[in-house]
């Protein structure tokens, strides 16, 4: 497929961003340009091995112009993931949510004016806030924004400052919104990852409240096909939602979890409820697959769990060294 030629991706070395960065690689002749600060969850060990004539690593900070404005001049797009992601961490301080989410799109989106760039901004479906667990709907692109936690409300803030950006200033811009990914390459203070290697470590995964909560489940890899979709074939100004129709509670994901490993599905602990924690996210995806022709190539979460714990299992050298301090910042907190 067609795009542009030159990619400047922030945040690339993230759980998404190097997903997004080896699709990009694989299926397209761009060249591609990773700006991120490789902060306590970049990877740097998921950009090994790529072609070094069409990639490079630049580690610096999106919201430290002096390093944003040069790169954004010698690109054609920029596709900005650069993000804090934890919902728990922005519980506990959420200074770097305000200054990354905010002023670090707010210096992207300065960059791209000055440069007459086209950027993509992947946002998430917690700027819509949450549904009721028996709420017929689910959020589409014209539902409201309703953020009700402080990643959410950074998160909904950045969308504010692309369009206000893309209506007051002409900006090229698109927007994606998508619900909660999994795959390789999380890091392991996730709900997916954290569960996994808890098994995996001979602990007892550890449900939020009474478990009941709903996510919208999609594998990053479909998350990346989504991202250059959009990147080919996007509507300028457009906000694109992501999702594969892959709503489970968390104590079915974890109970499956259980039992693909082996274990007694009733194996696992209720803890302390998250503060402020959102009941259920669900995303209707119909305009990215009607207008794009978008497809997931995972439709059934089951079997994509599966290889994601083969995965956990193969890349122990990568999370263990992790594991004990993500464990004990979370039983500071009885979770
Ligand atoms: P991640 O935490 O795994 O990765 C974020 C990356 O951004 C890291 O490599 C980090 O070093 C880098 N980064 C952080 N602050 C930076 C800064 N100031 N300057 C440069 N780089 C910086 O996150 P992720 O899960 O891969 O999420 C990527 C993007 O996708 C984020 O914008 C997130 O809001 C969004 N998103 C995530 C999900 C999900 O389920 N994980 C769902 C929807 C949207
Ligand atoms: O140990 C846990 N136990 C538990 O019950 C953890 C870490 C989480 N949970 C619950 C909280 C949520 O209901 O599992 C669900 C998923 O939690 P997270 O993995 O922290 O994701 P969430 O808060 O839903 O946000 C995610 O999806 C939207 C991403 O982290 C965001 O970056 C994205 O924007």
């Amino acid at each position: 497929p067609h795009v542009a030629q030159r990619i400047l991706v922030t945040g690339g070395a993230g759980f998404i961003g190097s997903s997004f960065v080896r699709h990009v690689l694989d299926r397209t002749d761009a060249s591609v340009t990773v700006l991120d600060k490789l902060t306590y969850a970049a990877s740097p060990a998921a950009l090994e091995d790529l072609p070094a004539d069409r990639f490079r690593l630049v580690v610096g900070d999106v919201a430290d112009a002096t390093v944003v404005d040069p790169l954004v001049a010698e690109h054609d797009v920029v596709v900005h993931l650069a993000a804090e992601s934890h919902n728990d961490n922005a519980l506990r301080d959420p200074t770097p949510f305000v200054q990354t989410n905010l002023v670090g799109t707010f210096t992207v989106l300065e960059a791209v004016r000055r440069h007459d760039g086209r950027l993509h901004h992947v946002s998430s479906d917690e700027v819509y806030g949450d549904l009721a667990l028996d709420d017929p709907e689910r959020f589409t692109e014209e539902s409201a924004y309703r953020p009700g936690t402080p990643y959410a409300a950074s998160k909904a803030g950045s969308d504010h400052l692309v369009r206000a950006w893309v209506r007051a200033f002409g900006v090229r811009a698109t927007i994606s919104c998508c619900s909660n990914n999994y795959g390789p390459w999380q890091h392991i203070e996730k709900f997916v990852p954290r569960q996994v290697t808890n098994v995996l470590d001979g602990r007892r995964p550890r449900v939020y409240g009474d478990g009941a909560h709903v996510r919208d489940w999609i594998h990053t890899d479909d998350h990346s096909t989504a991202l250059l979709a959009i990147l080919e074939r996007g509507r300028i100004g457009e906000t694109y939602l992501v999702g594969a129709d892959g709503e489970r509670s968390n104590l079915d994901v974890v109970r499956t979890i259980l039992r693909l490993m082996g274990r007694d599905e009733a194996d696992f602990d209720l803890v302390a409820d998250r503060a402020g924690h959102d009941r259920r996210y669900a995303i209707d995806a119909t305009r990215l697959r009607d207008e794009l022709d978008w497809r997931p190539s995972y439709d059934d979460l089951e079997a994509g769990l599966a290889r994601t714990i083969d995965w956990y299992r193969a890349h122990a050298d990568w999370w263990r060294p992790h594991k004990e301090a993500t464990e004990a910042a979370y039983a500071a907190r009885g979770q």
